[in-house]
């Protein structure tokens, strides 16, 4: 239990846990972070590819981009960063605030999962206001709505807005918490890093799990660095 002795007394009793979550969370389960040397695929920048410009001027590729990444998804299992989370429901409320679109999360078990960047699972139309979700691979590449234009993937692509309604959760779960661990996310992208800042008026501790340095590391009561699938279960056993 050394990596939390410095902050062990003052967390252990903490009922209200929020985690803000990004990719490097999932790296340990054999999926690529966005930003890591692994974020180019077939020499395109992934940055590049989560875009609305990307997908108007080649819905194709982005369409094989997601596809290739829900069948790496599909295969992937939870490791013990996710099962460690989930687990710690046993001790305190916790709600997940992930950037990630794998459902990794609530593989794991964890039962307050909100998706803030939309999920591998979910379709909309590019035109009308279709959703669903997708049961079987598509034989079309780009698929069509029933409407005649473009599906698209469910996700939130930079230039975008989130949903409303998750955004509105997450805020206030963000200025509700007691304790917020932040794993495996550079923080880079709006609004998500602005949730450490709503826990933070609230007098939350804030912890950070990730191996590199963040622009918000020097914000945090502690910084862990190292994995989330090494760092998380030490934390649930100062719960325990
Ligand atoms: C480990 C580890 C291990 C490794 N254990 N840790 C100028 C123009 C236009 C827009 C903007 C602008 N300036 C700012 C904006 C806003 C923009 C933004 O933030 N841009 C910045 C890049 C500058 N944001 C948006 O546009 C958002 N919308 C918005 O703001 O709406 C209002 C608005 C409307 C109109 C105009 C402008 C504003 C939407 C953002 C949507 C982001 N979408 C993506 C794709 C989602 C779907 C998909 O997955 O395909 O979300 S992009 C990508 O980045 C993805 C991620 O969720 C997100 C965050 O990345 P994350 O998770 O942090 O991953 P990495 O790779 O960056 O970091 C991994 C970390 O893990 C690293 O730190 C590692 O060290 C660590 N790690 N292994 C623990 N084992
Ligand atoms: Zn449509």
């Amino acid at each position: 239990m050394k990596m939390f002795e410095s902050i062990k007394e003052q967390i252990k009793d903490i009922k209200k846990i929020v985690f803000v979550t990004g990719a490097g969370i999932s790296q340990e389960s054999g999926i690529p972070t966005f930003r890591g040397k692994d974020g180019l695929w077939r020499n395109h920048d992934a940055m590049k590819l989560a875009t609305i410009d990307a997908f108007y001027n080649n819905p194709k590729l982005v369409w094989e981009w997601y596809n290739e990444r829900r069948e790496n998804i599909f295969a992937a299992q939870p490791n013990l960063g996710h099962k460690a989370i989930a687990e710690l429901e046993k001790f305190a409320e916790v709600i997940i605030l992930t950037q990630n679109i794998d459902g990794l999360h609530q593989k794991a078990g964890s039962s307050k999962v909100l998706e803030l960047h939309g999920s591998i699972v979910k379709i909309k139309c590019s035109v009308c206001d279709f959703k669903d979700e997708m049961i079987t691979e598509f034989s079309e590449i780009p698929p069509l709505c029933k409407c005649g234009n473009i599906l698209r993937p469910g996700v939130v692509w930079f230039g975008e807005s989130l949903p409303q309604d998750v955004w509105q959760k997450a805020m206030i779960a963000a200025s509700e918490c007691d304790l917020m661990v932040i794993a495996g996310t550079s923080l880079v992208v709006s609004p998500a890093n602005i949730l450490p800042i709503y826990a933070k008026q609230n007098n939350a501790i804030l912890i950070e799990v990730n191996p590199e340095n963040t622009e918000m590391s020097s914000e945090m009561d502690l910084v862990i660095r190292n994995t989330s699938a090494i760092t998380l279960p030490e934390l649930v056993s100062v719960f325990n």
